[in-house]
């Protein structure tokens, strides 16, 4: 006799890739969101489905919602680091929080910057080049006014891919 396997049984075993703080990118406040205006972009693309505009979709990468990791991450080409995903705002905007979801937590950042525009240049906000969190980073800061935030991916964790870099979404809050 064949035992059959529902999807949502099958759902129900899957062990979620991480369990990080609790944040909601589809939150009407994610200023970063696509559906409100603001694009995403990045130094490379994966060729695939891995693209840039994956930053900003509002979804995280969950094994629990399926096979949609590839579908739903940005991953750069394999050239070498470092790599960086930037969301651009339609316009100035004063933002107080940035959360960035990692894609994979074998192949976080151990290595990175966060950096917001000021005019025509790129401001450091964070840096840190040991960084062990491998799953959501959640930078709060003094409220600022900018309109794009860059992620830059210094080193890959994994030494198996030293080239790769990718993420599931980043999130941009303003004051509240
Ligand atoms: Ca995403």
């Amino acid at each position: 006799m064949t035992e059959e396997i529902s999807d949502e049984e099958r759902k129900a075993a899957l062990v979620p890739l991480y369990e990080g703080p609790k944040h909601d990118p589809m939150s009407d406040k994610n200023l970063a969101l696509a559906s409100k205006g603001a694009k995403a972009f990045a130094d490379s693309e994966m060729n695939g489905d891995c693209k840039a505009e994956k930053l900003n979709d509002g979804l995280l990468c969950d094994a629990s919602s399926g096979d949609v990791m590839s579908r739903t991450r940005w991953h750069s080409a394999l050239t070498p680091q470092p790599h960086w995903a930037e969301i651009r705002l339609p316009k100035v905007q004063k933002i107080a929080k940035v959360v960035v979801s990692f894609a994979d937590p074998g192949g976080y950042a151990t290595a990175y910057e966060l950096q917001v525009k000021k005019g025509d240049r790129y401001e450091t906000l964070r840096k840190d080049d040991q960084n062990g969190n491998n799953s959501v980073l959640t930078f709060t800061f003094d409220p600022l006014e900018t309109d794009a935030v860059r992620f830059i991916f210094k080193k890959n964790a994994a030494p198996q891919y030293p080239n790769a870099a990718q993420l599931g979404e980043i999130e941009i809050y303003g004051e509240n």
